[in-house]
């Protein structure tokens, strides 16, 4: 029989920021492949904004043959679809750069993934025409307040190429896990980019407009860039996709563990192709031997992996996992260090003690 007090002992988020609100998934603490709402991490660059969805319109406008305007009751009964979606930040294991960098100290948990309907981007633009002059979609969020580096107030807005916003999995998203989307995630409407950094999935779509040269807005023209040096901006580019990645969720750094046989598990995604393989070292990397990997639908979620590790000598061990993709991308020993801290992919690391 459990203990009831033991019900009473749920995960939380961890608090990183308050304003706004900026908190992490308890990743090492999850029962289950599909993040519950409450504890999917949030990440906002601004205050929340205030709504009225009693009028709640959807406008698309800009290099369309026929602009448009549609309401919600309209965009629930077109086809939808329901896909699964990692949304990991760019900035998730920015805490981990050497030397250090400035921004959210995200540790492991700026990542979730769930259910995501909606329907296709494609769909509404069907409906609208497009001009042949439009080079990319821009999607404006209803959220919008000053920058530390600048005057002016900002909306958080990000544009996408044609290609990627026609891609038939690219959603205008109002249900998580078969709910309307909580208000903290973009209610009503919602942008879902699968494959990118979540700085694309924009929140709370107040219009969507098709324009013909490159969108430079703050959010990706000064943010999300890689810029690899920390004193000048040569040879900078945009964050898109997201890098090949894993994290052990079992054991916890710096558990003490017994000897005997102890279950390592873990996830492990990328932003291309699908995971090919995952490989555990628990001798500081001198040997890999391939994880089990649980054969789950992915859509585009990660996967969760075990290795059965028995040990029988007490002392001090790190474990490691590394995870290849199909494209044949290999998690580095070091990350790709840049000076906004985002894409940090080097092989996971965590710590434990045998007694
Ligand atoms: N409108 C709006 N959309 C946004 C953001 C934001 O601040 N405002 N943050 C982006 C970033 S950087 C990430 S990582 C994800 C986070 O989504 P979540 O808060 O639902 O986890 O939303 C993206 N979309
Ligand atoms: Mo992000």
């Amino acid at each position: 029989m459990s203990n009831p007090q033991d019900r009473l002992n749920e995960p939380t988020l961890s608090t990183r920021g308050l304003q706004p609100e900026n908190k992490e998934t308890p990743i090492s603490f999850l029962n289950t492949d599909i993040v519950p709402s409450h504890l999917f991490f949030k990440r906002n660059h601004f205050s929340y904004p205030k709504l009225t969805y009693s009028n709640y319109w959807l406008p698309i406008n800009g290099l369309v043959k026929t602009p448009k305007i549609f309401s919600l009751q309209e965009i629930v009964k077109l086809p939808s679809k329901t896909i699964k979606v990692i949304l990991e930040c760019a900035g998730n294991k920015r805490s981990l750069f050497e030397p250090k960098v400035f921004g959210e100290q995200w540790e492991k948990g700026a990542i979730s993934q769930g259910y995501w309907t909606g329907v296709s981007l494609t769909t509404l633009l069907e409906a609208t025409g497009i001009n042949p002059k439009a080079k990319e979609v821009l999607i404006e969020g209803y959220d919008k307040g000053k920058r530390t580096d600048k005057n002016n107030e900002y909306s958080y807005s990000r544009s996408l190429p044609l290609d990627k916003a026609l891609d038939p999995d690219t959603i205008i998203a109002y249900e998580y896990n078969s709910q309307p989307i909580p208000f903290k995630h973009g209610y009503p409407l919602r942008l879902i980019v699968p494959n990118w950094y979540g700085m694309a999935s924009v929140k709370w779509i107040k219009q969507i407009s098709l324009i013909s040269s490159e969108f430079k807005g703050p959010y990706q023209s000064i943010d999300y860039v890689y810029y690899p040096n920390k004193e000048n901006d040569t040879d900078s580019f945009p964050v898109t996709i997201m890098n090949v990645n894993s994290t052990i969720q079992e054991p916890v750094h710096m558990e003490i563990l017994n000897t005997g046989t102890h279950v390592i598990k873990g996830i492990a995604w990328t932003g291309a192709g699908e995971v090919s393989k995952v490989e555990v070292s628990t001798d500081h990397g001198d040997t890999w031997l391939e994880a089990e990997i649980e054969p789950t639908y992915r859509s585009y979620g990660w996967v969760s992996w075990t290795y059965e590790w028995s040990v029988y000598d007490p002392g001090e061990y790190t474990i490691m996992s590394k995870s290849t993709d199909t494209l044949g991308r290999t998690q580095p020993l070091k990350p790709f260090w840049n000076r906004k801290g985002y894409g940090y992919n080097a092989i996971d690391k965590v710590e434990v003690k045998i007694e």
